[in-house]
């Protein structure tokens, strides 16, 4: 796999994006009449990629099972002798690919990208067809698990289809395959230990050099040059610790970004060249707080999701741009990417606007309906999902903890197997970030002993003492006391918090529903978070109202949005404004 980060900048690309012809296949007969090599695709319908098939046609709206894709692309005939892939960034849930007619891979999870080799499939010029078959099904197996559009065991719309960008990227077969970055501060110096993967896929053993550098906008800040023998079919990884001098690090209120550049050379002519941003910080846990550049920080925000009219999880830059727009004004400094990794642009944005990421897994809803937590099946895909979401966002600054799952059963002895396997996974591809996940078991948790930072979900005055905000006041006042007693090293962050409010219903005194009653618990929480001095930071349920499946406590939308599913502000919005503006990211 050829780990794409931002080198496609610097690679030959072609985007795929464009009406794909479609066709749903609810028997499943697409694989044994061979759909793969039909030439007539007349009859099917046209869906635009990237885009879920739920909302672009009141068909598909409800449709769960097994649907298929193709378009046909073209291939330039400079890309003869070199390794040509086909990226996929997001395909919900499964993917089977055929590229002229040839299976070329499979897929399994919603929210990661995975790419195939196609250079021995391809043909030069326009006759190349692509067919995907993607299945949106749902088990207890699959990782979110479900059983239905319904019966999702998760509390988000379930989405099906190419959401992501797909794309073709050309390297040469001599090419950077992974770099990792991590940095450290010494002084007023930078420290980037980079690792750097480089493959000889040529028959032929390959002399080269390998420049190393390290840009600050389009200034030259650092260059290693290392000369490289690789022998035919073979691979290096190339270590270095790099000094950058005066660094400006990367925080909230300056999220300085650096490029990293790798480029294999010949000493003529470029081979291949690999780019990507990074910033220079460090998070670190100590005496129970979350330390950034060595300094305390504090965490306001929101648990978020992907979703938009008509568009449902590919929200595009126009979209992000508005919310990252509004959670600056807001006073924002974090968020959680609730319930799965979100999207490159998304990250990107994180990145270049200072946002503090917990990232999370889409490993959400292993809860009552999954039988066993450590189930080897089960295990073996979390695994691999973290892996792979590790993989892409390795190397963000704005990424400062994982979370490894939402609310799992967490009180069942078995969780502790599933969780030591998840950490081991992060830890092993990155021993840098702490882990974490959110729970919703609070004082009967069994697990909590093994993370780095606690996470707490918590719903009282809303699906518990309903409607009343001094008892729920007391009572997450009290919990999180007991909390901190028990674990008295750990951070605590408020993960979740928060009511659902119908825009436009006002209520006084104010009622469950209400835009009034939502403020105030927001309020109400945030004063008992502030008042803790281990609470590390709380983060709002949610940013705006989102679309879920169909439930009688559930109006269309889940409502804890404090902007409407379009961005229109509910009161909630004016009063986070003012507390999170008045608390500081430095404690
Ligand atoms: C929490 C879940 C979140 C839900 C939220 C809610 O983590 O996914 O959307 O409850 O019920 O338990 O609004």
């Amino acid at each position: 796999m050829v780990w794409m980060s931002s080198s496609r900048f610097e690679r030959e690309s072609i985007d795929l994006s464009g009406f794909w012809y479609f066709k749903t296949d609810p028997e499943g007969r697409g694989e044994v009449e061979k759909w793969f090599e039909k030439e007539q695709l007349k009859d099917w319908d046209r869906l635009y990629v990237p885009c879920p098939w739920n909302e672009q046609d009141s068909a598909y709206a409800w449709y769960m099972g097994k649907a298929w894709y193709s378009r046909d692309f073209y291939v330039p005939k400079d890309w003869n002798e070199k390794a040509v892939s086909i990226f996929f960034e997001g395909v919900n849930y499964r993917a089977k690919v055929w590229v002229n007619k040839i299976f070329i891979g499979e897929h399994e999870g919603g929210f990661t990208p995975f790419c195939f080799r196609i250079e021995d499939k391809m043909k030069f010029g326009y006759d190349n067809r692509v067919f995907v078959m993607v299945d949106n099904t749902l088990t207890k197996k699959t990782i979110p698990p479900g059983e239905g559009m319904n019966r999702t065991y998760f509390d988000f719309f379930h989405y099906g289809g190419i959401y992501r960008e797909v794309y073709l990227l050309s390297t040469s077969k001599l090419y950077v395959k992974d770099v990792t970055l991590r940095t450290d501060i010494d002084g007023g110096r930078g420290i980037v230990n980079a690792s750097v993967n480089v493959v000889n896929e040529t028959t032929e053993t390959r002399s080269c050099q390998l420049i190393l550098r390290v840009i600050d906008s389009n200034e030259l800040v650092n260059e290693n040059t290392e000369p490289l023998v690789l022998e035919p079919s073979s691979d290096r990884t190339v270590e270095k610790r790099i000094i950058v001098k005066n660094a400006k690090l990367w925080c909230p209120e300056d999220p300085h970004l650096y490029k990293f550049a790798v480029i294999i050379t010949d000493g003529g002519s470029n081979i291949d060249v690999f780019e990507t941003r990074f910033g220079i910080r460090t998070v670190r846990i100590e005496n129970g707080r979350i330390l950034l550049n060595g300094r305390p920080i504090f965490l306001k925000g929101f648990g978020r999701h992907e979703d938009f009219p008509i568009l449902g999880k590919t929200l595009n830059g126009a979209i992000l741009r508005k919310d990252f727009g509004l959670m600056k004004d807001l006073g924002c400094n974090s968020f959680r990417t609730s319930h799965y990794p979100y999207s490159k642009t998304h990250m990107d944005l994180a990145d270049e606007y200072g946002f503090l990421v917990i990232l999370e897994m889409p490993t959400v809803g292993l809860w009552q309906g999954v039988e066993r937590l450590d189930d080897p099946e089960i295990v073996e895909k979390v695994k691999r999902m973290i892996c792979e979401a590790i993989q892409r966002d390795k190397n963000r600054p704005s990424v400062i903890i994982y979370s490894l799952f939402n609310e799992p059963d967490s009180c069942r002895e078995e969780f502790r197997i599933l969780l030591k396997e998840a950490i081991e996974e992060a830890r092993r591809n990155d021993p840098t970030r702490p882990v974490t996940f959110a729970s919703c078991m609070h004082l009967e948790d069994k697990a909590l002993d093994m993370v780095d930072v606690l996470c707490f979900n918590f719903y009282y005055g809303w699906y518990t003492l309903c409607g009343d905000l001094e008892a729920a006041s007391r009572t997450l006042s009290r919990v999180l006391d007991e909390l901190h007693e028990k674990y008295p090293d750990k951070p605590i962050i408020v993960t979740e918090f928060g009511a659902d409010a119908i825009a436009g219903v006002h209520r006084d005194p104010p009622e469950m529903w209400s835009e009034e009653y939502q403020a105030e618990l927001i309020k109400t929480y945030w004063n008992v978070i502030l008042s803790k001095k281990y609470v590390v930071g709380g983060h709002v349920w949610n940013f705006a109202d989102f679309r879920v499946g169909q439930s009688p406590g559930r109006t269309t939308l889940n409502r804890k949005g404090i902007f409407t599913r379009t961005r229109d502000p509910k009161l909630s919005a004016k009063i986070v404004r003012e507390l999170f503006r008045k608390a500081s990211t430095y404690l």
